[in-house]
């Protein structure tokens, strides 16, 4: 009797990214996957997940579970966004357009990276679900400000503003094989201001690209800036602090993204999972709060809105799902985790994201 498994066909999160490991170009790999330094948040992003345990209630009598949800009153078919990733053509040639089509497919919320192989004018257009526009600020203000006038006008519905970037983070890998974007690919979105290559560079030519461009100098003032440029919610992305959440608040943000950047930024900064608590109490009612990082189980989606997050949002698998099997792949990435959430909530005995207490990761 053969006893080999009659496919590899992927069922879990894991299975993608060992395929797609496979897939990919070595670079392109290597730049999806990298995290800081010595890497130390990145593992530590998911590890802390592992150390969570779930004391599931009993009895519960649930006739069934719906995992669905809103975040800045959008409804969703999860509390699952997909985060924004730069680059997706790269792992696919339908790239933005294939993540985007199935985000929508999936009931929830696409965010679109700044530095996106397609124009979110296209992206937007394939849409059929929300989509929200990360936000770069450039030191080119008039270039940043008509990044967000053209997001508000392709109907974006929210601004994600990324501030855990003042300085690019040491990813060794890009360094070593001096990343530069594929032949053909650009940063579609600043094609009209003429910034749409990197630099030429012994190093990471997105590093590059981002000390050229970015403003590292952003403050407070900026959020304040940019809370005037735009009648859309801003979602500040990239905060780990109670102190720094509640100054969101006060300085217009009606979302925050307790985020790391995927571990890709400052190595031996706190596991997300980990900083998340505090900062949810130090916000309640002021912010809604999501987080990311390390994400790849439906009960790790219990364990952030047990610990205060409203949505959690996930990066590397989407892209992923992308090399393996363009839109199709994301679409089961998604359907993986809204099926394995599905399934814990059921476990834990809760009808529905907004049931989850924090007790259920045990008393105290
Ligand atoms: C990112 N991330 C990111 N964040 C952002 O604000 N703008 C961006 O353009 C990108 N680009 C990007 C590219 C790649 C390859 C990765 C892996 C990550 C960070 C991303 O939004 C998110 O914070 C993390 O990816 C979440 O961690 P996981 O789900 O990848 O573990
Ligand atoms: C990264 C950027 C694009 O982490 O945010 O690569």
């Amino acid at each position: 009797m053969d006893d080999q498994p009659k496919t590899a066909a992927p069922i879990n999160l894991f299975d993608y990214a060992q395929l797609a490991r496979g897939r990919l170009p070595k670079v392109v790999y290597d730049y999806y996957a990298a995290g800081a330094m010595d890497e130390i948040s990145l593992r530590e992003n998911r590890e802390a997940y592992e150390r969570l345990r779930l004391h599931y209630h009993v009895l519960a009598g649930m006739q069934n579970v719906d995992p669905a949800t809103s975040v800045l009153g959008q409804p969703v078919a999860m509390p699952v966004l997909v985060a924004p990733t730069a680059f997706h053509r790269m792992a696919h040639q339908d790239g933005e357009l294939a993540a985007v089509r199935a985000a929508g497919k999936a009931g929830t919320v696409f965010v679109l990276s700044t530095l996106s192989n397609t124009a979110m004018e296209e992206v937007t257009a394939a849409a059929t679900g929300p989509v929200w526009f990360q936000l770069y600020i450039y030191k080119d203000r008039a270039v940043t400000s008509d990044l967000v006038k053209r997001a508000e006008n392709a109907g974006a519905a929210a601004i994600v503003l990324t501030v855990d970037a003042p300085v690019w983070g040491t990813r060794e890998p890009d360094v070593r094989n001096q990343f530069n974007l594929p032949e053909g690919l650009f940063v579609e979105n600043l094609s009209p201001s003429g910034k749409q290559a990197f630099p030429k560079s012994a190093g990471s030519g997105l590093a590059a690209y981002v000390a050229q461009m970015f403003d590292g100098a952003i403050g407070w003032r900026d959020l304040d800036w940019l809370c005037a440029q735009t009648k859309l919610p801003v979602v500040v992305k990239g905060v780990c602090r109670p102190d720094d959440a509640r100054r969101c608040a006060d300085h217009g943000a009606k979302a925050i993204v307790v985020s790391n950047h995927g571990g890709r930024q400052l190595d031996t900064c706190p596991a997300t999972i980990d900083a998340l608590p505090a900062v949810a109490e130090s916000v309640q009612g002021k912010l809604e709060v999501y987080v990311d990082g390390g994400v790849r189980r439906g009960t790790d989606v219990v364990k952030a809105l047990a610990l205060g997050a409203r949505a959690v949002q996930v990066g590397r698998p989407v892209l992923w799902g992308l090399a393996v099997d363009g839109e199709a792949g994301v679409s089961h990435v998604l359907q993986i985790l809204r099926r394995e959430l599905s399934d814990a909530l059921a476990l834990c005995g809760y009808a529905a994201p907004d049931r989850v207490r924090r007790d259920v990761l045990g008393p105290g």
